[in-house]
């Protein structure tokens, strides 16, 4: 591997757009012969975090054994693109510590919550709004908008391709896109 590894690190509300932007990212580093491995809720909540919820303490405990993971990986040389929701500064800061400064690129998917509600893709908020789920980010449970976030997306509007080669140039600062 030519590469160095690092972490590209989503943070934002469910439905805000973080798994879209992650795998449109990992196509175009895919051909551009980058190697980069996906890690979000669906990999990593179904397997090695299995036994956690959504308090804020097993939150904290999701992003520091994702952290951990990543590190890991990232040693390797891989590039590793995380989309979590991490809604507080304190998670995101813990994930910042273990990875390292230098190799982890913070982007908030900043789509405001009643667009992320109307969309609602799995009916979640609905059910969050009826009591049904209990610590639903946004509506019963904190989201934190970053103080620090190295690149911002409104995913709004999406121009997926504008905000793909946005992040592309802080992530492979020697390629022009
Ligand atoms: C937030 C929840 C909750 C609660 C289930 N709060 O849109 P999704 O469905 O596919 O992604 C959300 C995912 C969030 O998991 P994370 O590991 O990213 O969260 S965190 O970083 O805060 O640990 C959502 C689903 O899980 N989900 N219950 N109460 N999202």
């Amino acid at each position: 591997l030519k590469q160095r590894g690092k972490v590209i690190w989503f943070t934002g509300l469910s439905g805000s757009g973080k798994t879209t932007l992650a795998s449109q990212l990992e196509k175009r580093l895919f051909e551009l012969n980058y190697f980069c491995q996906i890690l979000d809720g669906d990999n990593v909540r179904s397997g090695i975090n299995k036994n956690l919820r959504f308090t804020e303490e097993d939150r904290m405990e999701n992003i520091r054994r994702i952290a951990e993971v990543s590190k890991l990986f990232m040693n390797c040389g891989i590039i590793l693109i995380c989309a979590f929701i991490s809604p507080t500064n304190e998670m995101r800061d813990l994930a910042r510590d273990i990875i390292g400064d230098d190799d982890f690129l913070e982007v908030f998917v900043n789509t405001p919550l009643n667009v992320c509600e109307q969309r609602d893709p799995k009916g979640l908020y609905k059910k969050a709004r009826k009591g049904e789920i209990k610590n639903f980010t946004g509506i019963s449970s904190p989201f934190e908008v970053p103080d620090q976030a190295f690149i911002e997306v409104d995913n709004t509007n999406p121009d997926i391709d504008a905000s793909v080669r946005e992040m592309l140039k802080q992530i492979i600062p020697e390629i022009r896109f």
